[in-house]
């Protein structure tokens, strides 16, 4: 199978991360691009470099006019009020406070985050784009017939939601991905999400509509990011009832059970009828990852691409998360290698 990667990821270099209680080197930093292209091209795939274009009419389907005026132009106000250093939101329009964009964008920077985990500094934003074009070049090349494809974005996507940055995402790619399948006619799509962290900006876009499942496998809420969403009884609203199914695992989950979650994931998709499969493809399920806590060994990631190619799906793979740095290339080469073998 092909992947589709760019340098300009690059572009987006966060320079530190609040990280238990201390200031750390990024943990979502351009090193693990450049680590999974090489052990990709080193076991044989071929990489194609992304030669797609800036379309925002797609993006415009998953994401809000405003947010995306607010990313297009967050750096340059951040300079124009004095500001050194990349820009982090701090405060957050929580519960009982009102939910209006002020004009001050270090108000407009907590108005449109969740977090503060996520930075812009003066590349984010090509970065971003590019990281969406990754993606559309991906699914163009399955939909001319290629049977996969892996889209290397980076930022990653998935906590991403209509008008919110954060958990080192801003665009969602594989909503993008899964939208552009629909426009080109495929009645329903499935998003499995086996990264580490529920896809909390994927499920909130298809919470409500029919047409595009997400799964998801995760750490459960009580014990981790993003805390605040994934749990079972989260089964989808008006016509997305019954189409959202989140798979919580505790501390400690190794593959024999994980892969349980999985079959159950698989099932549903089956069982829905999709016309193509989007795989948020997050690695940080791996044993040695630093901010994650399941025990999935890098073998596992050949069983893992095994069953998912069971599903006989047109599938794009999209790149989330994963930072054990050491094997982050292995874990994803293998995920492809046994979907290939499976
Ligand atoms: C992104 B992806 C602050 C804690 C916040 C954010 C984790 C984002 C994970 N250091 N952690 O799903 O891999
Ligand atoms: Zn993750």
């Amino acid at each position: 199978m092909k992947f589709i990667y760019s340098g300009s990821h690059k572009l987006h270099f966060p320079q530190a991360e609040f990280h238990r209680g201390q200031m750390v080197t990024p943990f979502e930093n351009p090193e693990r691009i450049d680590l999974i292209i090489d052990h990709l091209e080193e076991v044989g795939f071929t990489g194609i470099k992304c030669d797609d274009f800036w379309d925002v009419e797609p993006v415009l389907k998953i994401h809000s006019a405003d947010y995306l005026e607010f990313l297009e132009t967050a750096w340059e106000e951040w300079l124009a009020a004095g500001f050194k250093g990349d820009l982090m939101a701090g405060n957050f329009p929580v519960r009982r406070m009102q939910q209006r964009c002020p004009k001050h964008i270090d108000g407009k920077a907590g108005f449109y985050s969740s977090g503060n985990d996520t930075s812009i500094n003066s590349g984010t934003w090509e970065a971003v784009k590019t990281s969406y074009m990754t993606a559309k070049q991906a699914q163009k090349v399955v939909a001319n017939g290629d049977a996969a494809s892996l889209a290397l974005c980076r930022p990653p996507g998935h906590h991403a939601s209509r008008d919110l940055f954060g958990g080192y995402c801003f665009l969602n790619n594989a909503a993008v991905v899964a939208q552009l399948f629909i426009d080109q006619g495929a009645e329903k799509v499935a998003i499995l999400d086996i990264d580490f962290h529920h896809g909390n900006g994927t499920q909130d876009i298809f919470y409500g509509r029919g047409d595009v499942l997400f799964a998801s496998l995760h750490g459960q809420p009580e014990d981790s990011y993003p805390y605040y969403s994934g749990y079972t009884d989260e089964a989808g609203k008006m016509e997305g009832e019954g189409s959202n199914f989140n798979y919580p695992m505790p501390p400690g989950t190794t593959y024999s059970s994980w892969a349980q979650s999985l079959e159950e994931a698989i099932r549903q998709i089956q069982k829905f009828n999709s016309a193509a499969l989007i795989v948020s493809l997050g690695v940080d399920t791996y044993k040695e990852d630093p901010i994650s806590f399941f025990c999935l060994e890098t073998d596992d990631y050949l069983r893992c691409g095994i069953q998912l190619s069971k599903l006989n799906l047109p599938t794009v793979f999209v790149l989330e998360g994963g930072y054990a740095l050491e094997m982050v290339g292995q874990n994803v080469a293998n995920v492809l290698i046994g979907f290939e073998s499976g």
